[in-house]
C-alpha cells in the first residue's frame, strides 16, 4: 500500500539517487576519501584473486568467485567521488587530466567494470585458466587508467 510517508521515503530515495555526486560529500575531502577507499577494498580483494592466479595461495573456486563478486560491487562506487575540485588535493593523487579529458576516464571505467563483469563470470566457471586470463586483462585496465591520471 503507497501511503503517504511511504511515497515521501520513495521520493528522498530518489533525490539521493539523482543528486550530482557533488552533493552527496559535505567536503572535498570525503569525496577523495571516498574514492580511495572503495578503490583500496577493490584493489585488496582483486589482490586475493591475484595470490590464486600467481600461485600464492591454492586455488579455490569459490574463493575466487566471492572476491570477484566484491570486487564487482566496488567497481561501480568509486567515480561518484571524482568530483570537480578534488584533483591535487593533500590527500589525492588524481591527476587535473581527469576533469579536462573526463569523456576518455569514463571510458576507461567502463571498460574496468566490463573487464570486471567477465573477471566474475570467468570465476563462475571454476577453471583457473579462465580466472588467469580474466584477472589479466582486468588488471591491465586498473593500469591504463593509473598510468593516465594518477600521480606517483
Ligand atoms: C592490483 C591493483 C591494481 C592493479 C594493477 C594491475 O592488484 O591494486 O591497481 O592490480 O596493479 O597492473
Amino acid at each position: 500500500m503507497m501511503n503517504r510517508s511511504f511515497l515521501a521515503a520513495l521520493s528522498v530515495t530518489a533525490a539521493a539517487v539523482s543528486l550530482p555526486a557533488a552533493a552527496q560529500f559535505q567536503k572535498p575531502e570525503d569525496a577523495v576519501k571516498y574514492r580511495q577507499s572503495s578503490m583500496f577494498v577493490m584493489g585488496n580483494h582483486f589482490g586475493r584473486i591475484g595470490a590464486m592466479v600467481q600461485g600464492r595461495v591454492p586455488y579455490d573456486a569459490a574463493v575466487a568467485a566471492a572476491n570477484a563478486e566484491v570486487v564487482s560491487t566496488m567497481s561501480r562506487l568509486p567515480f561518484a567521488g571524482f568530483v570537480e575540485g578534488t584533483a591535487s588535493t593533500d590527500k589525492g593523487k588524481a591527476k587535473a587530466s581527469i576533469w579536462t579529458d573526463r569523456a576518455k576516464f569514463d571510458a576507461g571505467a567502463k571498460k574496468m567494470q566490463e573487464e570486471v563483469a567477465k573477471l566474475l563470470a570467468a570465476a563462475k566457471t571454476n577453471n583457473l585458466d579462465n580466472l588467469k586470463a580474466a584477472f589479466g586483462e582486468t588488471g591491465k585496465t586498473c593500469k591504463g587508467c593509473h598510468d593516465d591520471y594518477r600521480n606517483q
